[in-house]
């Protein structure tokens, strides 16, 4: 009886309550930014991706949770276009090739110049090992220590291993992300 009510209670809940959510992904080129959109927003992996040229943004609707994407390029370029994009926004998600070990030290420089930037404090921050299918990614605690997580203390990091391309620990990306939004009538 009681998880009757309970779920009578969510369904209630369901109809009134609605989580919006906005969050900007960054990271060097290639890191799988519009692969990681692309799976949230359908379930679909593609493995001939084009180069984002500018940004993209998608918006994406699950149960009460509607997401608004911004995807930036991530080619140099493009970069200087990080901070813009990621202003006001409920989270920030930094997306790395966790096997691309020639790419760490650049992919960690730009992190810290980014969460430098006086206009972004506070705002949290998901940083992604992306394609831990490949046989030489990074585990989580070797993540941390390369791009030096512990040394950001100005605001809430956290760091998962993933594969947008096998759809491995997306789940805890969203519950993740979705906390960071804030709930509406
Ligand atoms: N093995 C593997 N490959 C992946 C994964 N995610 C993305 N890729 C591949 O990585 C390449 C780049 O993916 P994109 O999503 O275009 O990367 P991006 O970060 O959006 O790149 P820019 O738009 O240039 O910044 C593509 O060939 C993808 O198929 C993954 O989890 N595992
Ligand atoms: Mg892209």
């Amino acid at each position: 009886m009681a998880s009757v009510v309970r779920a009578l209670l969510d369904w209630l809940r369901s109809l009134f309550f609605k989580t919006e959510l906005e969050l900007t992904l960054v990271g060097l080129q290639n890191s799988g930014k519009t692969t990681l959109v692309n799976v949230i927003a359908s379930g679909q992996f593609t493995e001939d991706m084009i180069p984002t040229v500018g940004f993209n943004m998608r918006k994406v609707t699950k149960g009460n949770v509607t997401m608004k994407l911004w995807d930036i390029g991530g080619q140099p370029r493009f970069r200087n276009m990080w901070e813009r994009y990621c202003r006001g926004v409920n989270a920030i998600v930094f997306v790395l090739d966790s096997a691309d070990l020639e790419k760490l030290e650049a992919a960690k420089n730009e992190l810290k110049s980014l969460l430098d930037k006086p206009q972004l404090s506070n705002i949290p921050v998901l940083v992604l090992g992306n394609k831990n299918d490949l046989p030489e990614a990074l585990s989580v605690e070797e993540i941390i220590e390369q791009m030096n997580l512990k040394s950001i203390n100005n605001r809430e990091v956290s760091c998962y291993s993933i594969s947008a391309k096998n759809q491995v620990n997306i789940d805890i990306t969203l519950q993740w992300l979705i906390k960071k939004g804030k709930g509406s009538k």
